[in-house]
């Protein structure tokens, strides 16, 4: 956190930092922005935004934004300044890496601090979607357990053969924690990762046809769309479940529901969606899914905690045009 004197100095309009808000953040850290950082916000409405970028764009030096959000292309070029784009979630494939690597605008994420709290939704979607407990909820508070007697049987969790699709830091807590079910684990990764004691499959495709469940840990991004498509839910089976705690971009939505609905997989756990947060009716309509609101990180002491690693970002950036936490910049291609 900074002095009451640099707080002061901050507020003089010689020394105004040029932070931006884009898009909504926790409320906390917006207040923080704005008391701290004088930082302006950028308006939703396409008027107000154009009216605001001629008066306000030249004084623009860092982006605090989320994944929700993030900076495209068209907005990094109406702001000559700007030197950093802070995002406030581990996932940044709403900001355009490639037009930041071109133009020399550092980016940075939260990893680590949320590892622990996704990987705990992947493990309790997969429970949750394999036992039927939310749906075993529903029967009994609508009062069919007297009635329509016991609640149809379910699927075992432990002892599952479950492939991970992208192992990295999320993917990897995921293995860890199942390991300890007793389950089996393959991945697939762009990469092997060296020294790993999972089975490596070749291809998504490969993965699935050897698992029960296929839980999807991999970055969004251009690299990874629709990465699970119809040929990996075939591959996956009428027996198979899938788990995406990742984004909803690296698996085929449509393909997905007519999967489900023509009883080609046995089920389905979402935390993510294409296009959130709208979900389709018809994934609402099933019994066999069980869907979050994109709930991964949402814990106190995690937003907290990612918060945190967001305000060090913006005051190394200040202080120094540093990141303490940098994403891997793409080299911009020569021109
Ligand atoms: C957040 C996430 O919900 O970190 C991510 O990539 O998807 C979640 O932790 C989101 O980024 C906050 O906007």
């Amino acid at each position: 956190m900074p002095s009451t004197d640099d707080t002061a100095a901050r507020r003089d309009p010689s020394r105004r930092p040029g932070v931006l808000q884009v898009g909504p953040l926790k409320p906390s850290l917006a207040e923080t922005l704005r008391t701290e950082y004088d930082a302006r916000r950028l308006p939703e409405d396409a008027g107000e935004r154009e009216r605001f970028l001629g008066a306000e764009a030249a004084d623009v030096t860092v982006v605090v934004t989320s994944g929700r959000t993030g900076v495209d292309a068209a907005l990094m070029a109406a702001l000559p300044r700007l030197g950093a784009v802070i995002n406030f979630g581990v996932g940044y494939d709403t900001t355009d890496v490639d037009a930041a690597a071109e133009r020399g605008v550092q980016v940075s994420n939260t990893p680590d601090v949320l590892t622990d709290c996704v990987a705990d939704t992947a493990v309790g979607l997969m429970i949750d979607t394999l036992r039927g407990f939310s749906a075993a909820d529903r029967y009994l508070r609508d009062g069919r357990w007297p009635v329509d007697g016991n609640y149809p049987l379910t699927r075992q969790v432990s002892n599952t053969r479950v492939g991970i699709l992208g192992m990295g830091r999320i993917g990897s807590a995921i293995a860890k924690r199942l390991s300890a079910f007793g389950c089996t684990i393959s991945y697939h990764n762009r990469n092997r990762v060296e020294g790993s004691p999972y089975t490596y499959a070749a291809s998504p495709v490969e993965l699935a046809g050897a698992v029960d469940v296929l839980v999807v840990a991999a970055a969004g991004g251009s690299g990874t769309r629709q990465l699970v498509g119809r040929d990996v839910l075939d591959a996956l089976g009428a027996d198979g479940y899938l788990i995406n705690i990742a984004r909803g971009s690296v698996v085929n939505e449509d393909a997905l529901v007519e999967a489900l609905t023509q009883g080609h997989l046995a089920g389905a756990g979402l935390d993510v969606f294409t296009d959130e947060p709208h979900v389709p009716e018809a994934l609402i309509a099933l019994e066999n899914v069980v869907l979050l609101p994109h709930v991964g990180s949402g814990t106190v002491e995690t937003r907290a905690a990612m918060e945190a690693l967001t305000l060090r970002n913006l005051e190394a950036f200040l202080a120094d045009g540093t990141l303490v936490t940098p994403v891997p910049m793409p080299v911009p291609a020569a021109g």
